[in-house]
């Protein structure tokens, strides 16, 4: 089951990947994926296991971006692709049938090129504007959203979409309302003042919406 919350870590000035991951945790989160960017192996390895160790005590799902490699190695849950990291078949074949493969998409092709990879979920952005992430692509708004979601309800390409950048807690019941799965997140909880109580806000939206529709979180 892919969760309706997404959460990820960032290396802050005050705060490392493992703490972070334990506020957002704490607060109920259950899926954590790991985004470092540019770092050796060696050190990449070193922090993810501190990452999995507090997913592990919680219960979470714990995600590696882009090193399929280390993934394997460490025994994540899953990894996160890019469009620029190895094609998901690829990783497929490397890490088998029980590993969470998800990938990026920013637009409606990249969405079905995803889907023909055969990624678990979706992780489509931006939403709004972030400077969380470097190169950003063009903001896809809650109107460009509505218009992704509607073209795949036509087809028979069924897939979660996991909406990504910018997203604050005011911005959950439209996203959702449109059909998104659920949504990624991470300075809403990595620069909030109390990590764990704002982390602990969104698991409760979500919840709180997801009831009123009765599905479960
Ligand atoms: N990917 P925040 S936006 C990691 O558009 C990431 O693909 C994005 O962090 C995309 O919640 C983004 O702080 C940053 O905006 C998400």
């Amino acid at each position: 089951m892919i969760s309706h919350l997404h959460y990820i870590t960032q290396q802050t000035e005050k705060f490392s990947h493992a703490e972070l991951a334990e506020f957002a945790c704490s607060g109920g989160v259950d899926w954590v994926q790991l985004r470092v960017k540019n770092i050796p192996y060696d050190e990449w390895k070193k922090i993810a296991i501190e990452v999995q160790t507090v997913c592990k005590k919680h219960g979470a799902t714990f995600i590696i971006n882009d090193n399929v490699t280390l993934a394997k190695e460490i025994g994540a849950d899953g990894v996160h692709l890019g469009l620029n990291d190895m094609n998901p078949k690829e990783a497929r074949n490397i890490l088998g049938d029980h590993f969470i493969i998800g990938g990026t998409a920013h637009n409606l092709e990249e969405a079905k090129f995803q889907i023909e990879n055969k990624v678990d979920y979706i992780g489509l952005g931006p939403f709004r504007f972030t400077s969380t992430k470097e190169m950003l692509s063009p903001i896809i708004g809650i109107d460009g959203y509505k218009k992704i979601v509607e073209t795949f309800h036509e087809t028979s390409l069924q897939i979660p979409f996991i909406a990504i950048g910018g997203i604050k807690v005011d911005d959950i019941q439209s996203l959702l309302e449109l059909g998104i799965h659920g949504i990624a997140i991470s300075s809403a909880i990595n620069l909030a003042e109390n990590k764990s109580e704002s982390a602990e806000q969104f698991v409760q939206t979500i919840s709180k919406y997801l009831k009123q529709n009765s599905q479960s979180i």
